[in-house]
């Protein structure tokens, strides 16, 4: 029977947290719809028992959490403009299914839940960086589900005495990540489109900042989270993130460089529900697991160039 669950395996973010769990040996079950996640991504986790299975089902999230320790809940609808267009999906897919995966690993013995929270929550107010202690701003309706999500963590810990973390991502990327969509990551959409030599778009002036982290560093969080004491981290929330931010108009042109792209990127209207700046405080996620980035945001991007260049997508 596996120890961990991994929700949305297929996913860019789950299927990256169970490479590791296998890589260390570890028994893995992952449960994901396909809605957003590839099977392509299940190359390479042969050693996870799969579920194809949907959160919104409850039966399924018993299925999933039976005998389980360890949840690492990274399914979602992880896309600002999609929420815009469709916030009732993203409600269904973030919200119920959260609470679901919460009531079967409760009914189920689980241990510990830890959760893919998301910067968004933080909303668009001026001061940087951003810290926990702060009052959350959501302004789109991705960031409202994200943080409700966040707060039925809490709930059930307080309430149930289950162990939830929140790690409150900021901008992941790297390989696996789809760069397919137009609700994908920027950074993959940018990737793909500068390596087939096509011409980006960037919404707004291109000012805008993001604390972009790597995808390794997301996964070391989640394991330290997963290990760090209850008395430490059962019910808190804290940063993931590097700790520093880049405009996305360094980033076109360090991307030229990886690239070799030579055109200008095409300026359009900025995105409605977008946020300007965001930049992590991660001193709280130093305290309570221990976590300190392991690979900075350059090398996380040439890295990534790589992948995307080796056509493994
Ligand atoms: C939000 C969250 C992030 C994560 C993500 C969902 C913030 C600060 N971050 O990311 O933590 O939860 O949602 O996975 O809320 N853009 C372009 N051209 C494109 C695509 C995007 O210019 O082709 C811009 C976009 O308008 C935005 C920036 O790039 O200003 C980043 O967009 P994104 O969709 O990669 O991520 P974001 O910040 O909405």
């Amino acid at each position: 029977m596996a120890k961990y669950l991994v929700t949305g395996a297929a996913g860019f973010i789950g299927r990256s947290i169970a490479a590791e769990l296998l890589k260390r040996g570890e028994s893995v079950r992952g449960v994901d719809n396909f809605i957003t996640g590839k099977r392509t991504n299940l190359a390479g986790l042969e050693g996870m028992e799969f579920i194809e299975g949907d959160l919104t089902n409850p039966q399924d999230c018993a299925r999933a959490c039976k005998e389980i320790e360890i949840v690492f809940h990274e399914a979602a609808l992880a896309s600002v403009p999609r929420s815009v267009k469709d916030p009732a999906g993203t409600n269904l897919h973030c919200v119920t299914a959260t609470l679901n995966v919460l009531v079967a690993a409760r009914e189920a013995g689980v241990r510990r839940v830890v959760y893919a929270g998301s910067s968004s929550a933080y909303g668009d107010t001026p001061t940087l960086p951003k810290k926990e202690s702060m009052l959350p701003k959501p302004i789109s309706p991705y960031a409202v589900a994200k943080l409700a999500g966040e707060q039925y963590m809490q709930a059930f810990s307080r309430v149930y005495g289950l162990e939830t973390v929140t790690l409150r991502y900021f901008n992941v990327f790297g390989p696996f990540q789809d760069p397919t969509s137009h609700y994908s990551g920027v950074l993959a959409i940018f990737c793909r489109k500068m390596l087939a030599g096509e011409q980006p778009t960037i919404y707004g002036d291109g000012e805008q900042s993001r604390d972009f982290t790597f995808i390794e560093n997301v996964v070391h969080g989640n394991l330290l989270a997963a290990e760090a004491p209850a008395q430490k981290v059962a019910g808190q929330m804290m940063n993931l993130a590097t700790g520093s931010r880049i405009t996305l108009n360094e980033t076109f042109r360090i991307l030229c460089d990886l690239t070799g792209y030579k055109g200008e990127p095409l300026y359009d209207e900025p995105r409605s529900g977008d946020i300007r700046d965001s930049l992590a405080d991660i001193q709280l996620a130093g305290e309570l697991l221990g976590y300190k980035p392991v690979v900075d945001f350059r090398e996380g991007l040439r890295r990534t160039v790589e992948w995307y260049r080796q056509g493994s997508i």
